[in-house]
């Protein structure tokens, strides 16, 4: 990495179902994020955290679209514009921004403040689609729907808040399914995303896998972001997770794909920023997951074993 590193703390829970991922930012510095990215050479500054309303004297229904059903979408509406600022700030200022979750629905403002100025690759690495709308959602979670919500897609077109005005569908690569709503499979297929399964990671292996979702961000992008929720993993590696799904990557098939991403970091479309979110200290055992976290950042960022 040869820039300097920005994190960017979004405590932010209301849009999942399980209080805690509000604490992953304080989890994930605690297992010494800044310091290990210094270890690489690499400089490290923190920017803080964005501010998040507490859900107490706050509306779950405020802001809902006319169709269908999201939980804090006026809450969401805040947050993720307080983001997109700080990560446009970081990149104007000529940063990486490092942005530390919170629940997944920060995505929508991590990929708007990133690609206001630049055409953006998205890596996201989930066991879930995150592409239902507040038509399809079976929760009215908007952690899953940020995906839809930055493509723009059902009711989130009609916001000026939501959809990212510089990413294009083809240069999407969602990795690691294996958990996906009847209708979010609709929303996924008659999208231009291109979705690797568990299956698909079984059949080829991860290394193959992940060169190939870098090959569809980078093309004819300016960079990639790397969205990284932790239930990528399987829950033996990371169990400190709201929405846990059997069947995940390894602790090695991780830092494979974070090896591959670094690799990857020093060429044209090289990447412009990532995010670790979902990392719920409640349900973790001791600080496993943000370590976890801390590890694979590490790793995507250029540490190597020797
Ligand atoms: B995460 C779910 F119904 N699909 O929409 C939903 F199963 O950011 C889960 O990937 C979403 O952790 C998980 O609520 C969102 C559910
Ligand atoms: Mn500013
Ligand atoms: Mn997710
Ligand atoms: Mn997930």
């Amino acid at each position: 990495m040869d820039r300097n590193v920005r994190l960017v703390g979004v405590p932010m829970d209301l849009g999942a179902d399980r209080r805690g991922v509000d604490m992953g930012p304080s989890a994930i510095r605690y297992a010494g994020l800044a310091g290990e990215i210094e270890g690489l050479d690499v400089a490290c500054t923190d920017g803080g955290d964005v501010h998040v309303p507490r859900p107490e004297g706050t509306d779950p229904d405020a802001g809902a679209p006319v169709s269908g059903d999201a939980k804090f979408l006026a809450e969401s509406e805040t947050v993720c514009t307080r983001l997109a600022h700080e990560v446009a700030d970081a990149v104007a200022d000529g940063d990486f921004p490092l942005v530390l979750g919170g629940d997944h629905s920060i995505a929508i403002g991590t990929v708007n403040g990133l690609s206001r100025e630049a055409e953006t690759g998205i890596v996201w690495f989930d066991a879930h689609g995150d592409c239902n709308t507040p038509a399809t959602t079976p929760s009215g979670n908007v952690h899953g729907m940020s995906l839809a919500a930055i493509l723009g897609k059902g009711s989130f077109a009609d916001t000026d808040w939501a959809p990212a005005p510089n990413v294009a569908e083809e240069n999407v690569a969602l990795v690691g399914l294996r958990s996906i709503d009847e209708e979010e499979r609709s929303n996924i297929r008659d999208s231009d995303v291109t979705a690797y399964t568990m299956t698909d990671i079984d059949a080829r292996g991860v290394t193959e896998v992940v060169a190939e979702a870098l090959d569809i961000a980078t093309d004819g992008t300016d960079g990639v972001h790397v969205s990284l929720d932790l239930d990528w993993l399987d829950p033996t590696e990371a169990p400190g997770v709201g929405t846990p799904e059997r069947g995940g990557v390894s602790y090695r098939e991780a830092h494979a794909a974070m090896e591959i991403i670094a690799e990857r970091a020093a060429e044209p479309g090289r990447l412009a920023s990532m995010e670790l979110v979902e990392v719920n200290p409640i349900l973790d055992q001791h600080n496993t997951t943000a370590e976890l976290a801390v590890e694979l950042a590490t790793s995507a960022l250029g540490k190597s074993i020797l």
